[in-house]
């Protein structure tokens, strides 16, 4: 008898009906196989309301893809014998179904697709490994764009260019060829700060369903000493609830997102930000479908041009540059420390118990949602890691573990690149280094803070004052190469000995103090 079964192996981040894998799938001769695995919930220590959120997700595409008909082999983690790791459960699935072939999309992480090629050897079948569909760049156009002949033009990696190229490709906010408006990024009017009177519109919550109190069981039973708050739960876990809360976000707080965009605000975690990258990451929502909803807000008059572009840049631009990048660079990017910074990672981070109050705020909305939105991640927590010179392979584990949109090929490339330096140079132009003064003007932390954001030097300055000028002056010889930073490493060139002398010894005060204690997890019970 010829076999024809095909097994059709759907990975966590893999939940789009729509993706390269399903494409072709036939009810009447296929197996969906999906797995909840030991070794991959514990890769780093996801925070729990991460592996609840995609262990639901996961459960709940499962049961709309037997609606349709097919038969889905679905492995529980709390299931009596559930393999391992990815290449054991597939092995079993194979012989349990004698499968003629494995179909998969390629995996979003270079340690997963490694580990696909390596099934490929180990398997008795055929195992194909499709394109990821879902993103609007393949490899080969990033690559392309990459290394294209600018006509002899010394060529500029940089987002804004590739996000042109984009809006070219995809026809979003483009009128007869030229951008809509007139321009092609709207950036200088999204930064302006929040007024008091502010008004955030209240989210729509989504109560835990019995799968979800399922998984929140198995969670708290079997991952407890992870990171972070497992309730409340409120996330959309379903493909028709995600795509509720995107209509939601595109007539609520898409019209407010741009000019608020860099604002933060104390008890406000979300403010005008969509919340989204969790459910496009993980596949219930299509990016594409994002971009044209927010665009026909803007067409129908129920958005402004600043929002709209603002967002479509966000995702067919940042999100598809980064994903570049990542595969770019990658094996190499993860060891990447130009600036060589070895400080370990404050226990604080885990625990939000520090003085520094936007710190504070930002570590301990993480803590309980999962979720900060991308100024506290880049210039609160980002900020401090750079100025402070801590260890880059540090900082991109706590953030891979900490949010419910991370995965690496995205997680990386935002800290190593964007947030840190630490490639040199590659994703950003020039170090997001900033002083207190740049989060008192974006955020109203500073009126709480037991330091205060006026003084330069002494116990009570602001920390991020004189760790700003001592990370210049430590990072001195690579910083002064850099010409976009010429005016303010000339400002370091001509301070007084006795001002940088204040600064050195208030950073090693600080360096020394209990801020930077490192955390003992045998010491916290
Ligand atoms: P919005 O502000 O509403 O933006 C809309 C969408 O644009 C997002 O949902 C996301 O899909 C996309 N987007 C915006 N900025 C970026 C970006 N820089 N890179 C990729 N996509 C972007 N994003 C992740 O998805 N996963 C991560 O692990 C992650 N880690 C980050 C770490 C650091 C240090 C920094 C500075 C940024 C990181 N980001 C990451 C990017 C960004 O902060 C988040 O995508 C954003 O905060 C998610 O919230 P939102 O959906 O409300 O975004
Ligand atoms: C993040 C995650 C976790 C915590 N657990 C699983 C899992 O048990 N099964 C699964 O298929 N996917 C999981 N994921 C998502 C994967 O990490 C993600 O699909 C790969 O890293 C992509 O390379
Ligand atoms: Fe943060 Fe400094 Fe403001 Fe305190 S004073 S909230 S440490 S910026």
């Amino acid at each position: 008898m010829v076999k024809d079964k095909v097994l059709r192996f759907v990975l966590g981040d893999q939940l789009s009906r729509w993706i390269s894998s399903l494409e072709d799938a036939r009810p009447d001769t296929d197996v969906i196989f999906m797995a909840e695995v030991m070794a991959e919930a514990t890769s780093v220590k996801h925070h729990k309301k991460k592996i609840a959120f995609l262990f639901s997700a996961m459960r709940h595409f499962a049961e709309n893809l037997r609606d349709e008909g097919f038969t889905v082999d679905y492995l529980c983690l709390d299931a009596q014998n559930s393999p391992g790791d990815f290449g054991s459960a597939l092995a079993e699935a194979v012989e349990r179904h004698d499968a003629a072939r494995v179909v998969m999309t390629e995996p979003s992480e270079m340690r997963v697709l490694e580990a696909a090629e390596s099934w490929r050897e180990e398997l008795d079948v055929d195992l194909d490994i499709l394109a990821d569909n879902r993103f609007l760049a393949s490899h080969e156009d990033f690559v392309s764009w990459a290394t294209k002949d600018d006509g002899g033009q010394p060529k500029s990696l940089r987002m804004e260019y590739f996000y042109r190229e984009m809006r070219r490709r995809t026809g979003y906010l483009m009128d007869d060829g030229e951008p809509t408006g007139g321009e092609w990024n709207y950036d200088a009017e999204n930064r302006k700060s929040l007024p008091d009177s502010i008004k955030v519109p209240k989210r729509p919550e989504f109560a835990p369903d019995e799968t979800t109190r399922a998984v929140m069981e198995l969670v708290a039973d079997r991952f407890d000493g992870h990171f972070g708050d497992l309730e409340p739960f409120d996330y959309p876990v379903k493909a028709k609830d995600a795509k509720a809360y995107l209509d939601w976000f595109v007539a609520e707080a898409l019209p407010c997102f741009g000019d608020w965009q860099d604002a933060m605000k104390q008890g406000e975690p979300l403010l005008f930000h969509s919340h989204l990258s969790t459910l496009i990451n993980c596949g219930l929502l299509d990016p594409r479908e994002c971009c044209e909803k927010a665009e026909q807000a803007y067409r129908d008059g129920d958005a402004p041009l600043n929002a709209v572009e603002g967002f479509i840049r966000q995702i067919i631009g940042w999100r598809e540059f980064i994903r570049g990048v990542y595969w770019l660079k990658m094996p190499d990017y993860a060891n990447s420390n130009a600036l060589e910074a070895t400080r370990p990672l404050p226990g604080f981070f885990w625990t939000g118990e520090t003085a520094m109050n936007c710190l504070s705020q930002a570590i301990s909305e993480t803590r309980s949602n999962a979720y900060a939105h991308h100024i506290q991640r880049l210039m609160v927590i980002g900020n401090f890691c750079l100025i402070a010179g801590i260890d880059p392979r540090e900082v991109q584990e706590w953030f891979l573990i900490v949010y419910s949109d991370a995965y690496e090929w995205v997680e990386m490339p935002n800290v190593v690149g964007m947030a840190l330096f630490a490639d040199g140079g590659f994703v950003a132009s020039k170090p997001y280094a900033a002083s207190g003064s740049y989060i008192n003007k974006m955020s109203d932390y500073c009126g709480s803070c037991r330091f205060d954001v006026k003084q330069k030097s002494g116990e009570k300055a602001c920390p991020f004052n004189y760790l700003y000028w001592n990370f210049l002056y430590e990072n001195e010889k690579v910083l002064k190469k850099n010409h976009r930073m010429g005016l303010i490493m000339g400002s370091l060139g001509k301070m007084k000995k006795e001002r940088l002398e204040e600064v050195r010894t208030d950073s090693e005060r600080f360096f020394d103090s209990s801020e930077m204690r490192v955390w003992d997890e045998s010491a916290s019970g």
